[in-house]
C-alpha cells in the first residue's frame, strides 16, 4: 500500500513513454475475492522515447501470477515486482506481447479504486490511477489502446456483463455454471476509461437514432427493483444526445451505451468509453424519493459524463496536469444544456453561487491553485471545484471574447485536430486562437495564475460634457507558491441603467474598444469615456457574470435598488439584491460581534415586498433565488478575516426575522396561491413554483417561528412528493421543538429502507445550527443505516455537518474539529479518497478568529501527525498547514 511522502510530479518534466501499448486483451474472470485477470499487451518501443529503457509498469495491490514474453514465461533475472511496479529490464527493441496474469480481490478493495464488489455488483473505477489495480500497465492518460475484454463470471452471481465499446460475443462456459461476454472497443483510449460491470441488475433502455441515421441502444442499468426510477436518467440521457448533435455538431459513435448505477461509488460518475458509471445518488429518482434539485443535478450529470464522449476520450488529456481541458470544458457544456433545457438566468445563478461557495472559497485559502496545476503529489484531490468550476468559467470568458460563432469554429477546429489523441491546454487554444485570428497569449493567464481577481470600479458623471468616465482595476492576491500575478484578460460586459431604469447609450469615446457591450480589461487599469449620456448612469457591471471575478465599487443602496428594480440584465438584478442584503448581514453581524442591539435597515425589505407585488410571478424561480439571502459561508468570505461564525449566525438570522417580519402577509398569501395542483411533474416551471413555495415559508417561519411550524407540518404530512416532504422537513429543521423531532421520526420511519432517502435525513440533521447538534451527528454514527463504508452516507452525515453547518462545525471549544479529525483519520486507511475530500472542510480555517484559527490548527496538525497516512490525506493537511 501506498503511504505518505508521495513525490511531487511537475508538468515541466513531462515526456513521453519509452514503450506504447497499441492493443490490450483482457480476460477477466471474476469471482468475489479471486479475480483473475490475463492481460495481453501488444506493446513498441515509442520513436519519441529513449531507445533501450527499461519497462516500468504502474501496479497497485496486485499479486502477480504468471508472466510471459511473446508466449514464453519471464525468467526471474528479467523483470522485477515491487510494491508498486513491475519492471522489465532490457525489454525487445522490437514489438512484442506481454501477458500478465494477475490476481486480484474485489471484495477487499474498500478504496473503491479499481475493481470492486458494491452491493453484490462488480464494477470498476480507473480514473485517476485505478487501472495499475487491475493489471501492470503503463496508467498514464496518454497511453492510447484498443481495448478487447473477455468478462467472465457465475451466471447466477452475475447475469449481466457489461464492457467497453460493442458487445461482439457470449456464450456459456460448459460444465461451470459460468458464462462470458467479449466485448470490443474500436476507439483508441487511455486505460482510465477502461471498465467493466458484472452483476444481476434491472434496466430500461430505448432505441436513440443518430442525426445521420445510425440506431443506437442506449440502456441504463440499476439494482433489481429500481428500474422505474431509472426512466427520468433515461430520458435525459436521449435529451443529452440529441443536443450535442444540434448545439455542437457531435454524434455518438458506438452501437450501445450503457449507464449503471451503483451505490458505493467515490464521485459522481465516471465517463468510461459506452459504459458510464454512476453513483445511484445521480441516477434514481421518483416524485416519492427525489426532490427537484435530485432531478436538476441527474440530467445535469447525465449529460456531463455523455459529453464526455467527446470532450474527453475521443480527444482525452495528454497528462494530468490538463485534466480542465477535459473537465472544465465539459461543465461548460452540461451548464449550457441546463441553460437551454430549463432557464439560463436561473442556472447561471445558481452556477455562480455554487462557483463562490466552492471555488472561491478554495482560492483564498491554502489549498488553491492554478486551474491547470503545474504540480501534484496526488491526483485525486486536483477533482476541485478549481479545475472543474473555474475550468468552466475560462471557456465562458473565451466565448465571450471571441464571440459565439468563432468559439463554434474553434470547437469544430479542436474537434477536426485533436481527434483521436491526447491533448494539451495549448493544443485546445490554439484552435480558439486560429479560429478567431486573436492572440490568446494573455488569455492563457488565466490557466496558470491561481487566486480570484478583484476588479475595483470607480466613476464620475459630467453632466455638462454628458460623459461618463468608468475606472476599472485589477488586483490578484497572492496564493500559495505564487506571490506576484499579472494581469489577466477579464471580459466586463456591462450597460448603463439610467435611474428611471432605461438602458443608456453605450458608446465608449475614446479609444476603448468595446464590442457586444463588452469590455476588455486586461491591463492593470483600464478608463473609458462613455459619452452621450443624458443622465448620470447606474452602471451595471459583470452582466451574466463575465468574469469570475470579485467586484468592488461603492455604489449607494438606491443605485443598488435601480439595479434590482430596472437592470435588464437578470443576474445583475439578483446580484444588486444580493448586495445590498450582504451589507444589510455585515452591519448586523458588526452589531452582534460588539454585543448592540441589532437594527435591520428597512429599505430591503421595502424593495423585495415591491419585487413580489410586482415580479415574483413573472419567473418563480428566480424570485426563489432572490429571496434566498447569502449564506452564512458567504458572509464569512465576505468578512475576509477574524470571522467569528457565531456573530455571523446571529447577524444573519436576525435580518432573515426581520425580513419574515416585514413581508408576511405577503409570504403568506404567496405559500397559499403557489399550492400544488395536480400530479407532481419535475419539469422547470413546477420546480421554480415549489421553490418560490419553500422560499416563502423559510422566511415567513423566521419571521413567525409559530406560524412557520404550523404551516410546516401541514405541508409535510400532506405531501405527495419528495420536495414538498423535505422543504417542509427542512423549515422545521430550524425551528426547534417536538413538531421537528415528530417529523425526522415520521421521515425515518416512511423512508427506512431507502438508504438514499435517509441521506437526506442524515445531512438535515447535521446542519442543524444548534448545539446539540454535534452529538446528534455521533448518535447518527451509530444509526443501523449508517456505514463509515459507503462515500453517500459519510458525506451527507460527516460532509454535510462539516460543509454544510457553520456554527457548530466551528464550534468554540473545538469539538467540531476534533470530530472531523477523528473521522478522518478511522477512515483513511479505507478510502482515502473520502477521506482526504473530507478534510478539506478546513479549507478556510485562516479565516477565523484567533481562538477558533488555533483550534482547527491542532485538530489538523494532529491529522497531519499521524503515522501511516495515505497520500491523498498527507497532501491535503499537508498543504492546508503550509
Ligand atoms: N471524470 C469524472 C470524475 C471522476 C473522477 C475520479 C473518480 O474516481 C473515483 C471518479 C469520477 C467526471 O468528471 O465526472
Ligand atoms: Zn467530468
Amino acid at each position: 500500500m501506498r503511504t505518505e511522502n508521495a513525490p511531487v510530479v511537475r508538468l515541466e518534466d513531462y515526456r513521453p513513454t519509452d514503450y506504447l501499448i497499441d492493443t490490450v486483451k483482457l480476460d477477466v474472470r471474476l469471482h468475489p475475492t479471486a479475480t483473475r485477470v490475463t492481460a495481453e499487451l501488444a506493446l513498441r518501443p515509442n520513436p519519441k522515447g529513449t531507445p533501450g529503457a527499461a519497462l516500468t509498469l504502474d501496479g497497485d495491490e496486485l499479486r502477480l501470477v504468471s508472466a510471459r514474453l511473446d508466449g514464453v514465461a519471464l525468467g526471474a533475472a528479467a523483470y522485477a515486482v515491487t510494491p508498486s511496479s513491475l519492471v522489465l529490464h532490457a525489454p525487445p527493441q522490437r514489438p512484442f506481447t506481454l501477458t500478465l496474469e494477475t490476481e486480484l480481490d474485489p471484495s477487499a478493495n474498500t478504496k473503491l479504486m479499481g475493481l470492486y464488489r458494491s452491493s453484490g455488483i462488480y464494477c470498476t473505477q480507473c480514473e485517476a490511477e485505478g487501472f495499475r489495480r487491475i493489471t501492470y500497465f503503463l496508467d498514464r492518460p496518454d497511453v492510447l489502446s484498443v481495448y478487447t475484454t473477455r468478462i467472465e463470471a457465475d451466471r447466477e452471481e452475475a447475469p449481466l456483463l457489461l464492457g467497453n465499446g460493442n458487445p461482439v460475443e457470449r456464450g456459456e462456459v460448459p460444465g461451470t455454471g459460468r458464462h462470458y461476454a467479449l466485448w470490443h472497443d474500436p476507439f483508441p483510449k487511455p486505460c482510465y476509461l477502461f471498465a467493466l460491470v458484472g452483476g444481476r441488475l434491472d434496466k430500461v433502455s430505448q432505441t436513440y437514432v443518430t442525426g445521420s441515421g445510425r440506431a443506437v441502444e442506449i440502456a441504463i442499468h440499476v439494482e433489481a427493483g429500481k428500474g422505474e426510477r431509472a426512466t427520468y436518467a433515461l430520458d435525459a440521457l436521449a435529451r443529452s444526445m440529441r443536443w450535442d448533435e444540434k448545439v455542437f455538431g457531435r454524434e455518438y459513435d458506438l452501437d450501445v451505451f450503457n449507464v449503471v448505477a451503483v451505490s458505493d461509488f467515490n464521485m459522481g460518475a465516471m465517463e468510461n468509453k459506452g459504459l458510464n458509471i454512476f453513483n445511484d445518488k445521480y441516477v434514481l429518482a421518483s416524485a416519492e424519493k427525489a426532490t427537484d434539485a435530485d432531478y436538476a443535478n441527474i440530467e445535469a450529470i447525465i449529460a456531463h459524463e455523455y459529453f464526455h464522449n467527446w470532450t474527453g476520450n475521443r480527444i482525452t488529456c495528454r497528462d494530468w496536469f490538463q485534466l480542465c481541458l477535459k473537465e472544465g470544458l465539459t461543465v461548460f457544456r452540461d451548464q449550457e444544456f441546463s441553460s437551454d433545457e430549463r432557464s439560463r438566468p436561473v442556472k447561471r445563478i445558481a452556477d455562480v453561487r455554487t462557483l463562490r461557495a466552492q471555488q472561491f472559497a478554495e482560492d483564498a485559502g491554502p489549498l488553491a491553485h492554478p486551474v491547470r496545476p503545474a504540480q501534484y503529489r496526488e491526483i485525486n484531490n486536483f477533482y476541485t471545484a478549481t479545475v472543474y468550476e473555474k475550468g468552466a468559467e475560462v471557456i465562458r470568458m473565451l466565448k465571450t471574447l471571441i464571440g459565439a460563432e468563432a468559439f463554434r469554429r474553434g470547437m469544430d477546429l479542436y474537434f477536426e485536430r485533436c481527434d483521436g489523441t491526447a491533448a494539451t491546454v495549448e493544443d485546445f487554444i490554439a484552435c480558439f486562437a486560429e479560429a478567431s485570428g486573436r492572440d490568446l497569449s494573455q488569455f492563457f493567464t488565466w490557466y496558470e495564475q491561481a487566486g480570484t481577481p478583484t476588479v475595483t470600479a470607480s466613476s464620475h458623471y459630467d453632466p455638462a460634457a454628458r460623459t461618463y468616465r468608468l475606472d476599472l482595476a485589477q488586483r490578484t492576491p497572492p496564493t500559495p507558491g505564487q506571490a506576484e500575478k499579472r494581469p489577466v484578460v477579464i471580459p466586463v460586459a456591462l450597460g448603463l441603467v439610467g435611474e428611471s431604469g432605461r438602458e443608456l447609450p453605450l458608446k465608449a469615446g475614446n479609444e476603448v474598444p468595446l464590442a457586444n457591450g463588452v469590455l476588455t480589461l486586461d491591463g492593470p487599469a483600464l478608463s473609458v469615456t462613455f459619452t452621450d449620456v443624458p443622465e448620470r448612469p447606474v452602471p451595471s457591471l459583470l452582466r451574466g457574470f463575465s468574469a469570475p471575478v470579485r467586484l468592488e465599487m461603492d455604489l449607494a443602496d438606491e443605485d443598488l435598488f435601480v439595479l434590482f428594480r430596472h437592470d435588464r440584465d437578470p443576474f445583475n438584478q439578483w446580484q444588486a439584491a444580493q448586495t445590498v442584503a450582504t451589507r444589510v448581514i455585515l452591519e448586523a453581524t458588526r452589531a452582534a460581534r460588539a454585543g448592540q442591539a441589532i437594527s435591520v435597515d428597512a429599505r430591503l425589505g421595502e424593495a423585495l415586498a415591491h419585487f413580489l407585488d410586482s415580479r415574483a410571478e413573472a419567473d418563480h424561480a428566480f424570485a426563489a433565488q432572490v429571496l434566498a439571502l447569502p449564506t452564512e459561508a458567504d458572509m464569512a468570505r465576505e468578512i475576509g478575516g477574524d470571522v467569528d461564525p457565531d456573530a455571523v449566525f446571529t447577524g444573519r438570522l436576525a435580518v432573515k426575522r426581520a425580513l419574515g417580519a416585514a413581508l408576511a402577509d405577503r409570504l403568506a398569501a404567496l405559500y397559499g396561491r403557489l399550492a400544488s395542483r395536480g400530479a407532481y411533474s419535475p419539469d422547470a416551471a413546477s420546480a421554480g413554483r415549489r421553490a418560490l413555495r419553500h422560499a416563502a415559508l423559510d422566511l415567513l417561519a423566521a419571521g413567525d417561528a409559530a406560524r412557520g411550524t404550523e404551516l410546516a407540518v401541514a405541508q409535510f404530512a400532506a405531501a405527495d412528493n419528495m420536495t414538498d416532504r423535505f422543504g417542509a422537513l427542512a423549515v422545521l429543521a430550524h425551528l426547534p421543538g417536538a413538531a421537528r423531532e415528530t417529523a425526522l421520526a415520521d421521515f425515518a420511519g416512511r423512508f427506512h429502507d431507502d438508504p438514499l432517502v435517509l441521506d437526506k435525513w442524515f445531512a438535515l440533521q447535521a446542519t442543524i445550527p444548534e448545539a446539540g447538534t454535534l452529538d446528534r451527528v455521533r448518535e447518527l454514527t451509530r444509526h443501523p443505516a449508517f456505514s463509515m463504508g459507503n462515500p453517500n452516507r459519510v458525506r451527507s452525515l460527516v460532509g454535510s455537518f462539516a460543509m454544510g453547518n457553520a456554527t457548530q462545525f466551528n464550534r468554540a471549544d473545538g469539538a467540531g474539529y476534533d470530530f472531523l479529525a477523528d473521522v478522518v483519520i478511522a477512515l483513511d486507511p479505507k478510502n482515502p479518497q473520502v477521506a482526504a475530500r473530507l478534510l478539506t472542510a478546513f479549507r478556510t480555517w485562516r479565516m477565523l478568529e484567533p481562538g477558533r484559527r488555533a483550534k482547527a490548527e491542532a485538530a489538523l496538525k494532529r491529522v497531519a501527525g499521524t503515522p501511516g497516512l495515505s497520500p491523498d490525506v498527507s497532501d491535503i493537511s499537508g498543504r492546508s498547514l503550509a
